[in-house]
């Protein structure tokens, strides 16, 4: 039997009916003193701890001191410590929809729940205003045009990404707000997935007649072959984080679209881990390509190149790259891309391919070296448009200015090898930039902006592995900052609201994280300062780096100088350990001038665009191979944080709406639930926190006003008063809302969750009244 949030019994009520002693226990699930005795008397299952953490379902026989005698459902009876009982739910409340509706909502309850709908492929539920979704590893049959309009119809609403999608557009549409959906959790979650499938329900409600709601869904499709990759925990792994605005019309339409990408991963075009595949976009080019363009770009079979065959992974099981590739194609007609723009970016693929085979070879006992010439250098250079002898040239000397002379250097091999890869970096993240930016021309958004927008924010979650680099240092940055708005809109508005409207209301705490936001953000003394000051000097070293950390900021409660060149920050998810090698380097992340010279001189239109723009960007001065980062240069950590600024400022001006993403199991296969695993992501996302406090406030609020336009209506008995406070208390009682789900401030009525559905359901229902007898009159008319 369902059981719905309003008449959820609790064995609580029940208890205080029948056993006077017993008091109702705390909404936290603890096993208070004062109940234990009514779980022994009604024989009450309860969660019992096991030696390796997990939790097991018993009945309490007995009590001693501190000690309890549990009996197991295996038959086993077990004396364990009373700190390790926690209350259990009754039966009847196993799989609920909602978290909130749970009588007891200590961790193992929670996770049982999750385990319990999840076992019956039930992936989606909800905790409050967040959805947890639990990625199921297989095709479900969830999806569809069906499943669009049944719950656009409202024939079904249990918990699932097209009604927080329905939601979010109902509420674009009612108050004229820009809307934001955002998805976190960790890689191979389900974030892409779960961003596509609310995509999918948006432009199947907001498709028109001109297409362009399939343009935005082909977008997918082109980002995540330039954007996605393999890693050891994802098969289709995003290496960017995006963020997906869909305009919509006054009808409702989608009028246009633009995207948002941050930080792409550079470093996996020249470098990748074992196991591990560069940009799947590589793959399926050289598995795709027609024979003319193989011919034109001189392209061979993906093993013959450094930069993809390193790592001895060169396909995905289940994946055809080829298949893939035409597809791909396909997706870029479908935004208009023309064909000699198509081979242009192909082109610039096959450059960096040949780019990464090119060699060097030592000339003298000084370690100088020389670039081997070889079809690598001509054929990169003839994709580039230069000589082979410049590109040579850019890529083993470095020139010098002094005065009216121009002095030349040989390269190191490290450092012509940098140089090399750091020339194939920025082709590839250049060309990223440049293809987000068709697509947006394709999918522009005309002069008039309504004011009525859905944004869609798929953004890397935190990270915490054995060894954090640069990259997690900003990723839990921005994790950090996602989290503070999470907070803010979840609690802090919420009990600010309640404050000033003068609402009867227990503070509830919550943690809030500014002081890890300062460690990061403060100047001159914070992360991203000292770390950009410390790129600055020429002579600096990671260790340097290290030091200077330790000694500005071993102040800040969440900052922990650890051995050498480590530190560790005290993240809201949990500690993370940082080794601060590479640090300086991917920091700066350095093109020698050699380079940028070199690409303005090339003939390939591209590479003149991508030159022009970065040096419309920054003027970069010859110190490269000082060390240092030139003073105009903006680094890669200031620049993040400024386009993670933005980010917020306009997640800031939106509706959010949350869809937390949980991977069952490492495995990547379906049926596996680990609680171990589940619990540790539950907690870094706060769902605990959040049915918490839910339960205890009030989400729904309308002012006065909002409140008698919408339901006044709906009273039967005309009412005199014009009064908006007057009217909506008249409905409140008419409509028999008991007055502890309900609190009237001073401009705000403020409702228990779930109680505007009663009222909503009414008012459809009379309004559609109103609508059929206005069709028979015309009928009636006609
Ligand atoms: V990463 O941070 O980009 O590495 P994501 O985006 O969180 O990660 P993704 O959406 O790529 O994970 O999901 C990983 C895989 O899980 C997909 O390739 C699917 O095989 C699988 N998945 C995720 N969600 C669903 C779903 N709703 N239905 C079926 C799913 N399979
Ligand atoms: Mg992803």
């Amino acid at each position: 039997e369902k059981v719905n949030e309003q008449s959820s019994p609790s064995p609580v009520s029940t208890a205080n009916d029948s056993s006077a002693d017993c008091e109702a226990p705390p909404p936290s699930g603890e096993l208070e003193e004062d109940n234990v005795a009514y779980f022994i008397n009604k024989k009450l299952h309860v969660w019992c701890k096991q030696p390796r953490g997990k939790w097991e379902l018993g009945t309490i026989l007995s009590t001693s001191g501190e000690e309890a005698s549990v009996s197991h459902s295996n038959g086993n009876i077990m004396k364990v410590a009373r700190s390790e009982l926690l209350p259990a739910n009754p039966d009847i409340l196993d799989g609920v929809e909602d978290l909130i509706q749970l009588s007891y909502l200590n961790e193992p309850s929670v996770l049982h729940n999750l385990q319990f709908r999840y076992s019956q492929d039930m992936i989606y539920s909800k905790a409050g205003p967040i959805l947890i979704a639990l990625n199921p590893f297989k095709d479900g049959q969830i999806y569809g045009n069906d499943y669009i309009s049944a719950y656009r119809q409202k024939l079904m609403d249990s918990p699932h990404v097209y009604a927080m999608a329905d939601a979010a557009y109902n509420e674009m549409m009612r108050d004229e707000a820009n809307q934001s959906i955002i998805i976190s959790g960790e890689s191979g979650s389900g974030k892409t997935e779960t961003a596509k499938i609310a995509m999918q329900y948006l432009a199947a409600l907001g498709g028109g007649c001109c297409g362009i709601e399939n343009e935005v869904l082909q977008t997918n499709f082109i980002l995540e072959a330039f954007g996605n990759a393999k890693t050891s925990r994802n098969d289709n792994s995003s290496r960017f984080g995006k963020l997906i605005e869909i305009h919509f019309s006054t009808m409702g339409k989608i009028c246009g679209a633009k995207l948002q990408t941050f930080l792409l991963e550079k470093s996996r075009v020249v470098q990748l881990a074992s196991g591990e595949r560069s940009y799947h976009i590589f793959y399926q080019l050289c598995a795709g390509s027609s024979s003319d363009l193989k011919e034109r770009l001189n392209l061979r079979a993906a093993s013959e190149y450094k930069y993809l065959n390193q790592s001895d992974c060169m396909t995905i099981d289940g994946v055809d790259d080829a298949n893939k590739f035409h597809m791909l194609m396909k997706a870029l007609d479908v935004i208009r891309m023309c064909k000699d723009d198509q081979e242009l970016a192909f082109k610039m693929l096959a450059a960096i391919l040949w780019l990464g085979n090119i060699s060097f070879q030592e000339t003298d006992n000084e370690n100088n070296i020389e670039v081997v010439n070889d079809e690598a250098v001509t054929t990169a250079a003839f994709l580039m448009g230069c000589s082979s002898k410049e590109l040579m040239e850019a890529l083993s000397t470095h020139k010098i200015q002094a005065g009216r002379d121009t002095i030349t250097k040989r390269l190191t091999l490290r450092q012509a090898i940098d140089a090399r890869d750091a020339l194939a970096k920025f082709i590839y993240a250049s060309l990223f930039d440049w293809l987000v930016e068709q697509v947006n021309k394709s999918l522009e958004v005309g002069k008039r902006r309504t004011g009525r927008s859905i944004s869609i924010l798929d953004i890397y979650g935190f990270e915490s592995f054995q060894n954090n680099s640069f990259e997690q240092f900003c990723i839990n940055y921005a994790n950090e900052r996602l989290q503070q708005h999470f907070n803010r809109h979840l609690f802090k508005l919420e009990q600010e609201d309640y404050e000033l409207d003068g609402i009867d209301w227990t503070k509830v705490d919550f943690e809030d994280n500014q002081v890890c936001l300062d460690l990061f953000e403060k100047k001159p003394l914070g992360l991203f300062s000292l770390l950009d000051e410390e790129s600055n000097f020429p002579r600096a070293t990671d260790l340097t780096l290290a030091n200077k950390l330790k000694q500005h900021l071993h102040a800040n409660p969440c900052f922990k100088g650890e051995r050498g060149r480590a530190f560790s920050v005290c993240h809201y998810a949990g500690e993370v350990l940082y080794d601060t090698s590479g640090f300086l380097e991917k920091n700066r992340d350095p093109l020698p001038s050699d380079s940028i010279q070199l690409l303005s001189s090339c003939s390939c239109e591209l590479l003149q665009l991508f030159s022009t723009t970065l040096n419309q960007s920054q003027k970069q001065s010859n110190s490269c191979y000082g060390g240092a980062l030139d003073s105009q240069k903006q680094s890669v950590g200031t620049k993040f944080k400024g386009q993670l600024f933005k980010l917020m400022h306009q997640l800031e001006s939106t509706t959010p709406h949350f869809i937390r993403c949980i991977k069952p199991n490492t495995k990547q296969h379906p049926g596996i639930y680990d609680q171990d695993l589940v619990l540790q992501q539950l907690k870094c996302c706060g769902v605990l926190e959040v049915v918490r406090i839910s339960r205890a406030g009030y989400p729904t609020r309308m002012t006065h006003q909002e409140f008698s336009r919408r339901y006044g209506f709906l009273l039967s008995e005309a009412n005199t008063s014009q009064d908006p406070l007057s009217i909506s208390v008249a409905v409140l009682q008419q409509f028999n809302i008991p007055p502890e789900m309900y609190q009237v401030g001073f401009t705000k009525l403020y409702l228990r969750t779930g109680q505007i559905g009663a009222l909503e359901d009414r008012r459809k229902h009379l309004l559609q009244g109103i609508v059929g007898i206005q069709k028979s009159f015309r009928g009636y008319q006609a």
